[in-house]
């Protein structure tokens, strides 16, 4: 691990100690980040790490050698060569990286393991976030772990079922808003500062470090080699940022000698960060009503927005945004072609490749890797909507071979 790190703005250059429980710069509001000394960090210990999962690449991780983490085996998540969905998108080196298989079912976890093991490094009265569900879930079952109590915020009405029963069960003090998650994350994030909570959204710089990790894991895959292209959906867009600055790291370090070209999808519903991108602007013009199926990105306000917009435009890559129906075309191929079971929000990053290859932004040769960030069962409720309904049937042989040669049965 690497105890040598500072705490930077990004806007202004203000510098924090490892010891303040900051999240934005307190000079000028900038996001922060964190920054290690690259010339002293050893590339062996990255390359030839044992292990499995985040902490694998710990020497890349703001902690002290002896820094016990909280960790319940998250990351080393299956990267899965899709030739058959690579076809019907017209393209010819396509891979998933499911992160749905995830403990918790969802990426969060990579952020959390570290979020967490710093909560107990500073040791805080409690931990607290706002969140479109997976966030919850996967922080309750943290702080489960550390013992810590867990405070969480959701919009009311808007999570999906099997996030809030996680959220629950783990133990979490669940809140319900009346508002969407932009109003609970303004929400949470005063009473963090007020009441001394530790606040546990991906403006905490320190979930970022955890999720950058998918970045090492797809490279180390592909023989220390990044792709061409990276697609993820984006919400608060943290994630995007988080594998960005991974992969910068390891050009950084030499390990690698390209950055793949980072395209983040929305929903149309919430394209904030879509409409900054193709206006040209710094920043994003926060939505009020933002509206979509894929409850995991209905974000309006996106907190990190300065840091994935610089990511895209850095990279040379793009923001599109998909509808709602491309999103469940997509969900049901994903699971039909290649048994790839996603919540609606990850299948925005397939949406968006057949999107993208349509209006001519990406080529047929590009090696291109899809971030599917949440498993199916955490929205059990759309699934049962969307796919056709089992046929009911008395429980008899002849009549059950009857209604199955009605279906497709051949003899
Ligand atoms: C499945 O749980 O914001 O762009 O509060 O659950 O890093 O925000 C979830 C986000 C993509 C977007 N896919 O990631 C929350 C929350 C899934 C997600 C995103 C989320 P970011």
């Amino acid at each position: 691990m690497t105890e040598e790190y500072k705490v930077e703005c990004i806007k202004c250059g203000a510098r924090f100690s490892k010891e303040d429980v900051v999240y934005t710069c307190r000079k000028c509001g900038g996001l922060l980040d964190i920054k290690y000394d690259y010339s002293e960090i050893d590339v062996k210990r990255v390359v030839k790490a044992k292990g499995e999962g985040v902490w694998k690449y710990r020497v890349l991780l703001p902690f002290a050698e002896e820094t016990k983490p909280v960790t319940i085996n998250e990351g080393n998540t299956p990267l899965y060569r899709c030739d058959r969905l690579a076809k019907s998108g017209g393209v010819d080196d396509l891979w998933v990286k499911h992160e749905g298989l995830n403990p918790s079912g969802s990426f969060k976890d990579r952020g959390m393991t570290v979020g967490v093991t710093k909560a107990v490094e500073l040791d805080v009265k409690g931990v607290a976030c706002a969140s479109t569900g997976n966030t919850s879930a996967s922080l309750a079952i943290f702080a489960a772990k550390a013992g810590i109590p867990c405070y969480v915020m959701l919009p009311k009405g808007k999570v999906a079922l099997g996030k809030v029963a996680q959220a629950m069960m783990h133990g979490a003090k669940v809140f319900s808003l009346r508002g969407n998650f932009d109003d609970a994350l303004r929400i949470v994030r005063v009473l963090c500062e007020e009441e001394k909570l530790y606040l546990l959204n991906s403006v905490n710089p320190y979930r970022l470090e955890g999720q950058k990790t998918i970045a090492f894991e797809v490279a180390e895959k592909l023989g220390w080699k990044a792709p061409d292209r990276v697609i993820l959906p984006v919400g608060n867009a943290g994630n995007i940022s988080a594998i960005f600055k991974g992969f910068l790291e390891l050009k950084t370090l030499g390990i690698t000698d390209s950055i793949p070209k980072m395209t983040g999808i929305q929903a149309a519903g919430a394209r904030p960060i879509v409409n900054a991108f193709e206006d040209g602007k710094a920043e994003i013009t926060p939505e009020d009503k933002p509206e979509t199926i894929a409850s995991a990105i209905r974000i309006g306000n996106p907190v990190n927005a300065a840091k994935a917009l610089f990511a895209i435009r850095d990279s040379d890559g793009v923001a599109e945004s998909v509808t709602d129906d491309e999103i469940t075309e997509s969900q049901l191929e994903l699971a039909r072609l290649e048994g790839i079971g996603v919540e609606p929000a990850s299948a925005a990053s397939i949406a968006g490749l057949k999107k993208l290859v349509t209006l001519g932004e990406i080529d047929r040769d590009e090696k291109i890797v899809c971030i599917t960030t949440g498993h199916l069962l955490k929205d059990p409720e759309r699934v049962i909507k969307i796919c056709e309904a089992p046929k009911e049937v008395d429980a008899d042989v002849d009549v059950v071979r009857k209604m199955m040669k009605g279906h497709g049965l051949k003899m």
